[in-house]
């Protein structure tokens, strides 16, 4: 949870597009925008540094940037979306990823892997499998998260949550704040769990970004019980990214 760099994009106009699992309404690119530009000055605040890359308009889910690739060892790994949609976001990422980090790793898979199904710690990478990430995917990504170190861990993912980390976040090295969902499923053994309070099941996908944990504006009783719990709390408006299935982490790749 300690990081120097972040990339993030900036949202496309086609973000009206996005993939959602319910239809609440189309979100606004404006007030997306500004959302985005507030997270990418709260990730900065905290001494890092932020890339924002440029709209992409033919991928209208592509400023969840934390889908299509990895970064683990300052090395990024190019995964294979299960969206069909969002497929061309792994090439469209790469050379961003050859320029800012030190090197590029190609999934070689006929399955699929999203980033977003992908909870790294200290010492393990946990891996949700889930409607976007299978067991192919899976299996080939573990030798090249061997190779650089890590154990791999696979767990399911309830088959109502999209991504694994819709409903989980690393707070620390030991700590994990997860829906009771998400922790009754057993995933977590060996990690302590923060539960999310009933009703406040999406505040689950927050980020533990150098000293501060971001938290989505709406989840007082979580912010409260993080703070109770010794964690600096910042909260940040996440309103449009939800409209399309999107929380906190998706929005950045954390290296
Ligand atoms: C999608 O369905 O792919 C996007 N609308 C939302 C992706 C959210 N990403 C994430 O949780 N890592």
């Amino acid at each position: 949870f300690q990081f120097t760099h972040a990339i993030t994009r900036t949202p496309s106009i086609s973000i009206t597009n996005g993939l959602r699992a319910e239809d609440r309404g189309a979100p606004s690119p404006d007030l997306f925008r500004e959302e985005h530009a507030a997270y990418v000055s709260a990730l900065s605040e905290t001494g890092a540094t932020v890339i924002c890359l440029p709209p992409l308009e033919d991928f209208p889910d592509s400023v969840f940037v934390e889908d299509p690739a990895l970064i683990l060892c300052g090395r990024a790994i190019v995964l294979q979306p299960g969206a069909e949609t969002r497929r061309g976001e792994a090439a469209a990422i790469r050379d961003d990823l050859l320029r800012y980090t030190d090197g590029v790793i190609d999934l070689n898979t006929d399955g699929f892997v999203e980033g977003g199904d992908i909870l790294c710690t200290d010492h393990e990478v946990l891996i949700g499998l889930s409607a976007r990430t299978n067991e192919a995917g899976v299996e080939d990504l573990r030798s090249v998260v061997e190779s650089l170190g890590y154990r791999l861990r696979v767990v399911n993912t309830p088959p109502e949550i999209l991504h694994f980390k819709t409903e989980s976040s690393l707070l620390d090295a030991d700590t994990i704040l997860a829906t009771p969902l998400l922790a009754r499923s057993g995933c977590f053994d060996g990690y302590r769990v923060i539960e999310t309070p009933d009703g406040e099941e999406a505040a689950a996908n927050s980020i533990r970004f150098n000293d501060t944990v971001f938290v989505s504006k709406g989840f007082d009783r979580t912010a409260e019980k993080l703070d109770a719990a010794g964690y600096k709390v910042k909260v940040l408006s996440t309103s449009q990214a939800a409209l399309v299935d999107g929380g906190l982490s998706c929005l950045s790749l954390r290296y």
